[in-house]
């Protein structure tokens, strides 16, 4: 009994630990170090949503450790549309609003809300910190642009994760054409200084892939305790290729994808290695003919409906699929 009682603990320690690792400093940088995305997406509201974007906003929320007690600043890369990297339809003639919130609000594990997934519902709950609405504008294309100095502290404060959480929102308010941008939480406002045991998340993420046959893309929701099965929902996919789960005990499995304008939609059973860890949904693209320039939406749900997060650096670092696991369940009692 002593024996098994001390497997327990030791496996509860062991699967909290990876609860709270946020592993390695790279939950800064949206996308993240691991995902191998180019840029997120965001197109003005007059846009059409088959070219990728199905709702003209895109909400991230950046979690700040509580040990963490300097001020930091979130860094846009590029936040202009014209010049470089952006996605031109007739003439540049787009706006994009950032805002950043802190305060009661904002923290989605309170306020549904927050999470930014239903047109129509409020998705900037909290106090807005800092805005700024830019448009065709040399002087920030292919640069940086700071937003802060914030207090960590002015954030909203949420126990699970032992982090104030701020959002930043992003709104095409104007015109047609695709703003691609990137962000670093940082703790320096001219360079890009990674904040230790940061992340980032979001809820439904729009992002656009390599122009490359080769570059795979990956996002790594975290699979918590309850859940059982997953919904994978994708737009605007363009028939480019497969989307593949992987996880420590799926070898890769195959995903419906969307086409030109319409979502699809796959239900996974979740096992109970792949619980307490992230799963890789992998973006392989199609061969032959190049599809260029795809942007894509993705979300996320559990068997009760509750939207799962996308985290920029992979709780409990990017899964690798464990044959010992197969090969432990083959075996016959
Ligand atoms: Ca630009
Ligand atoms: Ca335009
Ligand atoms: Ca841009
Ligand atoms: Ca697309």
């Amino acid at each position: 009994m002593k024996l098994k009682k001390t497997i327990y603990t030791i496996i509860l320690s062991l699967s909290l630990s990876g609860l709270l690792q946020w592993t390695g400093i790279y939950g800064q940088e949206v996308p993240g170090r691991d995902e191998n995305i180019t840029f997120l997406v965001t197109f003005g509201q007059e846009g059409e949503t088959s070219w990728g974007d199905d709702d003209f906003y895109q909400v991230f929320f950046f979690a700040i450790p509580r040990d963490f007690t300097q001020q930091f600043y979130i860094r846009i890369f590029d936040p202009d549309i014209g010049g470089e990297h952006d996605e031109i339809q007739g003439d540049f003639n787009t706006r994009s609003l950032f805002s950043v919130y802190g305060g009661q609000g904002v923290d989605p594990d309170r306020n549904e809300e927050s999470k930014g997934l239903e047109n129509g519902l409020n998705y900037k709950g909290g106090n807005l910190l800092a805005s700024r609405v830019f448009g065709d504008e040399p002087r920030y294309d292919n640069k940086y642009f700071t937003f802060g100095p914030f207090n960590p502290t002015s954030g909203d404060f949420n126990t699970k994760w032992n982090s104030y959480i701020f959002k930043i929102v992003c709104e095409g308010i104007k015109g047609d054409d695709g703003n691609l941008y990137r962000y670093f939480l940082s703790r320096e406002p001219e360079n890009n200084v990674p904040i230790e045991g940061a992340n980032a998340f979001t809820y439904e993420y729009t992002f656009r892939m390599w122009n490359d046959f080769k570059s795979v893309a990956h996002i790594y929701p975290y699979i918590d305790t309850g859940v059982i099965y997953i919904r994978l929902r994708n737009f605007d996919w363009d028939n480019d290729g497969n989307i593949l789960v992987v996880s420590r005990y799926k070898q890769g499995i195959d995903a419906p994808i969307s086409n030109e304008d319409n979502w699809a939609e796959s239900r996974i059973a979740i096992e109970p290695p792949e619980v307490g860890s992230s799963l890789d949904f992998q973006f392989h693209k199609r061969q032959g003919e190049l599809v260029k320039n795809n942007n894509v939406v993705v979300t996320l749900e559990n068997q009760r409906g509750d939207a799962l997060q996308f985290f920029s650096s992979p709780i409990g670092g990017v899964p690798v699929y464990q044959t010992s696991i197969q090969v432990r369940k083959a075996k016959p009692k």
